[in-house]
């Protein structure tokens, strides 16, 4: 018989500062759905293909890099939306780098169509991919493509 590499079967979704607001304000760049909404979402597809998906977002830089940290050996995807983070996090680039936890960075809006100050990311030099502009579905599409995806 020949083994076939497994899929991800745990995966982390955090998200960073600002996103509870989702929903709630912008909804032309972010959407109407809150995070909650989302969220939900996310765990029911990655139910339907068979991933445990833990969801945690978080305003504080530093409880991030803890999650991260405790991500590893427990968690076998992070999908990470950095928010604002990303461009300016040092910290969060370190701990993906030094945890060597395989991470997906997303973001909802495009931000190369957006401001030049976010188009420089921390993140993407030590992410294993990296997508941004398809809105909220952007998270499920990463599930889907993690569904696809074999383990490392
Ligand atoms: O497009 C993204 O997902 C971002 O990561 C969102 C960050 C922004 O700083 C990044 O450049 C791109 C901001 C998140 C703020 O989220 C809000 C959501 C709803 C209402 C207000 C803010």
């Amino acid at each position: 018989t020949v083994e076939m590499p497994l899929m991800p079967s745990i995966v982390m979704v955090l998200n960073g500062p600002n996103l509870n607001l989702l929903g709630t304000r912008e909804p032309h760049i972010y959407g109407a759905e809150t995070l909650t909404d989302v969220e939900n979402h996310l765990i029911q597809t990655g139910k339907d293909l068979g991933i445990s998906v833990s969801c945690f977002q978080s305003n504080s830089e530093g409880d991030i890099v803890s999650r991260i940290h405790q991500a590893r050996g427990e968690t076998d995807f992070i999908i990470i939306n950095a928010g604002a983070y990303t461009h300016t996090s040092v910290a969060l680039h370190d701990a993906i780098k030094g945890t060597g936890v395989p991470l997906v960075e997303l973001h909802i809006s495009n931000v190369f169509a957006r401001e030049p100050f976010r188009h420089h990311s921390y993140i993407s030099p030590v992410a294993r991919a990296v997508m941004c502009g398809w809105g909220v579905q952007g998270y499920a599409l990463a599930i889907d493509g993690l569904a696809q995806t074999p383990a490392v």
